[in-house]
């Protein structure tokens, strides 16, 4: 039978396996005309058109659901739809029970995050309006009482997806609450714990955050806020864990990239006066550390503004003049170093003399002794010092690893800086906001992003672990009926990386291993993992491996892995920083400990301090540790498309991106589960207050709350009872406390 579809009818299109959101243009003649949502116009043979092929829309799907587990058609299209129905009308936020995604808009929509609107959303619950940011930072402010527990919050996405501006909303949204908040009020003499919290935003971007392909204001290093609030629901404190900073950034940048954006703001805000003094009157493609790439602006980025916002940030966190100083000196020398040229001449010569002297002068070093580390290494053995000539190339290595170790020393010296602003109590309970780099595959990808990946890998795992496997573990030991869902595990892939004999093993080994070199490194993982599932061996390349990771498969350059995962640093040259005339840059390295004393020089035994991927891992373990003992809430970012356009919603980009989250599954589940649950006793003692007048005060705990469950709702649709706990669906619970605060509220008001 021939099918017929009205003229605007909404219908779903399978074209090549995927299903197409379409409107119908005509029908008739033995053609079908549909335009898609995406823009392309298909042309179809009615007679060939099957219910497999063109079915009607289900009205839902066309106006849209601001929860996605009330989706009436549920399949990865549907989902897709929904958010580009939404995005449409710059709704960016969409719920899945209490989990929130959002979409990146890549523009600043009017109103969306105004004061009033923090205002209104802590006023509700969540589910009551439509989905933001803000409504998930209201329930878990309220979890910490309502659940008696700390709570964390996890937010994904790959590089771009809006995860730092994400962090920032719920620091502003969680900092209001604190101080509207009816705990007792701080002193006002010095800064606000809140304030100093949210002020630490433009000082950790401008040092740790860098134009990269994928994002304009790419966080480079990850972390992690605790905000510890107390019993009368203020911020008394806080805690800032930083992770892995990319320094090698500092020397080096891929075509299209930047440096990080403080030299640039530096070079852009400086007075007249600074700039003399601490030789940046030349412009920024005047230094080789800013002018490799061939990019040093991005309109989309305001150097200047930043370097105000920097100095403004500067004074709340109350640096003192000289310290702020003392880190411009040290920004500008760093500029110096890499401007230091070399020629052969018997080994390696400086020839930019007077460059190095105002590097030494920036730097408090001695001119000579500068010249010295960067041309010659020499090495205490048995009492006596022996020298030895250095190759350009080396040269330039010992010039960048000054560089890159002033600047890392520079930017834990200013989280160390942050975290004595912040300190406070820490009686109660705390919110964790979890802020890393997200998942990257460029063209070439290095340690960094191998790291980066890891990171990601885990943080999925955590996801997985609380959305599917406790969940289904704890159905069943409480023996509540549900249906299994199958979800995408990636414990094999992590496995692969981080088990005993895994890759990560094999490269801190080889990292030990006097005669190790990248390519021995290279072979070893070929003739280990070769057989694994989610392991690359490439074909022809000879310097590359890969993983087939949760959210794509990355080719990684073994080069330069085992150097920089050694992170070692010339004794001659850290000596020479601590001898520095500057306290400030005598102190940054006063407390690094020498890595190649004369003990540890015998061969074999060197190296002992933790490399860096293995410290790494200790921290993400750590990390995980902290956050298992919370109770999580998660945000999943999206990127609508690769270009950072503000209109472009592109279906394959997004699509690719809900897969490999396990959006759809996660979907599934929230809709078939009940992720709310509570002890009888809990339950009772929450609700007791609006089950009285409904309920018999007759019988046990169980049959109380089974009462009280009945009259909100008969079908028992949106409630289980398991052995020891009531299980519910978000909208019961939802309902539940409405009515809870609006009985304590009449209450009040009679009182
Ligand atoms: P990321 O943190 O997830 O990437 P960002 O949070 O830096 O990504 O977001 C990238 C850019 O997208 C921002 O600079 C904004 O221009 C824009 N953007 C993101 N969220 C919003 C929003 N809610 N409203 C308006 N614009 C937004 V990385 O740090 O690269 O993984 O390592
Ligand atoms: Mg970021």
């Amino acid at each position: 039978m021939e099918a017929f579809f009205t003229e605007g009818a909404r219908v779903w299109v399978r074209e090549k396996e995927q299903l197409v959101p379409s409107t119908v243009n005509s029908c008739g003649d033995g053609t079908l005309v549909v335009t898609t949502d995406y823009g392309e116009v298909l042309y179809l043979q009615t007679a060939e058109v099957t219910r497999e092929r063109v079915y009607a829309m289900h009205p839902s799907s066309n106006e849209g659901v601001e929860d996605m587990s009330r989706l009436a058609e549920l399949h990865e299209a549907a989902i897709l739809h929904n958010l580009h129905l939404r995005y449409k009308k710059d709704s960016i936020y969409t719920n899945i029970g209490s989990i929130l995604a959002a979409v990146n808009p890549y523009k600043q929509i009017p109103g969306m995050y105004d004061p009033d609107r923090v205002e209104l959303y802590s006023k509700h619950h969540l589910g009551e309006l439509p989905p933001h940011i803000y409504a998930i930072a209201n329930e878990c402010y309220r979890c910490i009482w309502k659940r008696h527990d700390s709570q964390c919050v996890l937010i994904s996405g790959e590089s771009g997806a809006g995860k730092t501006e994400s962090t920032k909303l719920l620091l502003q949204f969680l900092s209001v609450m604190s101080q509207n908040s009816a705990g007792t009020p701080p002193t006002e003499k010095s800064t606000r714990v809140e304030e100093a919290i949210v002020q630490s935003s433009p000082i950790m971007e401008a040092f740790g955050n860098a134009k990269t392909v994928y994002n304009n204001n790419s966080s480079r290093f990850g972390k992690f806020i605790q905000l510890h609030f107390s019993e009368g629901g203020n911020i008394q404190g806080g805690c800032v864990f930083d992770y892995l900073l990319e320094k090698n950034r500092v020397v080096r940048q891929n075509p299209g990239e930047r440096n990080y954006h403080i030299f640039y703001a530096l070079l852009a805000g400086a007075t007249k006066d600074h700039k003399e003094q601490y030789f940046l009157a030349e412009p920024p493609e005047s230094f080789h550390y800013l002018n490799q790439s061939g990019c040093i602006k991005d309109k989309s980025l305001n150097d200047k503004e930043l370097y105000n916002s920097v100095l403004e940030a500067l004074k709340v966190l109350e640096f003192a003049e000289e310290e702020s100083r003392d880190m411009f000196k040290l920004l500008s020398g760093v500029l110096q170093l890499g401007n230091i040229e070399f020629m052969t001449a018997g080994g390696a010569q400086i020839t930019t003399k007077q460059v190095v002297s105002n590097a030494s002068d920036l730097l408090g070093l001695d001119c000579f002794q500068l010249s010295e580390v960067l041309t010659q290494r020499s090495i205490i053995l048995r009492g006596e010092e022996i020298c030895s000539p250095l190759t350009i190339e080396q040269a330039v290595d010992s010039r960048d690893s000054v560089a890159m170790a002033l600047y890392a020393q520079c930017f834990s010296w200013i989280v160390r800086k942050i975290n004595q602003k912040v300190k406070g109590k820490e009686n109660f309970k705390s919110i964790g906001i979890l802020d890393i780099f997200g998942f990257e595959n460029f063209e070439v990808n290095r340690f960094e992003q191998f790291n980066i990946n890891y990171a990601n890998e885990k943080l999925q795992e955590y996801f997985n672990k609380h959305i599917f496997s406790l969940e289904q573990l704890e159905y069943n030991r409480e023996g509540v009926q549900w249906d299994a869902i199958d979800w995408m595990d990636n414990a094999e892939c992590l496995d692969l990386i981080e088990k005993k004999l895994g890759m990560l093993a094999l490269v801190n080994e080889e990292s030990r291993f006097p005669k190790g070199t990248d390519f021995t490194l290279m072979e070893k993982l070929h003739s280990r993992h070769s057989t694994n599932p989610y392991y690359v061996k490439p074909r022809l390349a000879d310097h590359q491996f890969g993983i087939k990771h949760y959210a794509g498969e990355v080719l990684y350059d073994v080069r330069g892995i085992l150097e920089k995962n050694r992170d070692t640093f010339r004794d001659d040259i850290l000596n020479m920083l601590k001898e520095s005339r500057l306290d400030f840059i005598y102190d940054l390295f006063e407390k690094v400990g020498s890595r190649n004393n004369e003990e540890t020089l015998k061969m074999g035994t060197a190296r002992r301090k933790p490399t860096v991927s293995s410290q790494f891992r200790d921290s993400l373990h750590s990390l995980m540790g902290t956050l298992s003992v919370s109770n999580p809430f998660f945000i999943r970012c999206i990127k609508p498309n690769m270009e950072k356009n503000p209109t472009v919603f592109d279906p394959e980009v997004v699509i690719n991106q809900l897969r490999y989250s396990g959006m759809l599954e996660t979907v599934k589940i929230r809709r078939a589960g009940f992720p709310v649950r509570r002890t009888f006793v809990d339950f009772l003692s929450r609700y007791k207050i609006i089950s009285k007048n409904k309920v018999s005060t007759v019988g046990d705990d169980k049959k109380k709350n089974m009462d009280l469950l009945t009259k909100y709702d008969k079908t028992k649709k949106e409630w289980q009872i398991g052995k020891t706990k009531v299980f519910m669906k978000e909208a019961l619970e939802q309902r539940l406390e409405k009515d809870r605060d609006e009985v304590r509220r009449a209450a009040a008001m009679v009182i």
